[in-house]
């Protein structure tokens, strides 16, 4: 039995989101955390949720892309859980009165087309497995002050998911080549950030095949029709209430969105 008490500090975290107040990052009282740990301080996190009677979207990937580890100081991909409440309208409008200092990031996402179970799954089967893929904005919002955390920190905050919006036209992976296509990132029409698919672990696949593999040691797996964040390709950026927030990716379109004070 581990001397860290998950409930209470997925209690800690969830109401950190619920009353939109950073805190100090968990590990700074439980030095000993290790990776299982946080999966567990989620997995409880999770729960509350799905007893507060939200639904899971679809698990996400986070951490893939060198440009992400380097800005967060963390070195390994991750897993969490986007829920619906957290899924906005493409073009809709994001209160920042629901945030508490929210950052963007432009992703391809995977809508699966049957399921996918590890261990050993690889890119080919995931291609295969892959229904549509759609651009995304994740607007993440560590509940940690100045998202200042370590691994098992972010972990346990599910990867500080906080809201998704898609964009509107989902498109056939067939002919398109993933690891190519150019995404860009805008505030207020200014290009702030790009990069290319390869950028998440080489093929934004590889991603999904992770997290099918991770997936697998919980005993879980991506079912048909889960969309899937693959991770951001570049850096996130602090946005600010009034930005129009805007992300192009070649092949597949455009999603935006307004944050609102
Ligand atoms: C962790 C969230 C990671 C991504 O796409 O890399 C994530 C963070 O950067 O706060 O969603
Ligand atoms: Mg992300």
């Amino acid at each position: 039995m581990s001397s860290i008490p998950y409930v209470e500090l997925a209690k800690f975290l969830n109401s950190a989101e619920l009353e939109k107040r950073e805190v100090l990052k968990i590990t700074n009282d439980y030095p000993q955390m290790t990776v299982e740990d946080a999966y567990q301080i989620q997995g409880e996190l999770v729960k509350l949720k799905l007893e507060a009677g939200h639904k899971i979207f679809g698990p996400k990937m986070g951490l893939t892309s060198r440009a992400k580890m380097k800005q967060m100081g963390v070195e390994e991909p991750i897993f969490g859980y986007v829920f619906d409440y957290q899924v906005v309208n493409n073009g809709e409008q994001v209160s920042l009165k629901d945030l508490i200092h929210p950052k963007a990031e432009v992703e391809i996402a995977f809508i699966m087309g049957t399921d996918l179970e590890g261990p050993g799954v690889t890119k080919e089967q995931v291609l295969g497995a892959t229904a549509y893929v759609v651009p995304a904005i994740e607007i993440i919002d560590s509940r940690y002050k100045d998202f200042k955390f370590t691994l098992p920190d972010v972990i346990a905050d599910n990867a500080s998911t906080s809201r998704v919006v898609f964009g509107n036209r989902i498109t056939m992976h067939d002919g398109l080549e993933l690891d190519l296509l150019g995404a860009s990132l805008y505030v207020n029409g200014e290009w702030r950030e790009g990069g290319a698919g390869a950028a998440v672990l080489g093929h934004p696949a590889e991603s999904v095949a992770m997290l099918a593999n991770m997936l697998a040691r919980k005993g879980e797996k991506l079912k048909a029709g889960d969309v899937i964040l693959t991770g951001g390709i570049t850096e996130a950026i602090l946005i600010h209430a009034g930005d129009v927030v805007s992300a192009k990716i070649d092949q597949l379109g455009e999603v935006w969105f307004k944050l609102v004070d």
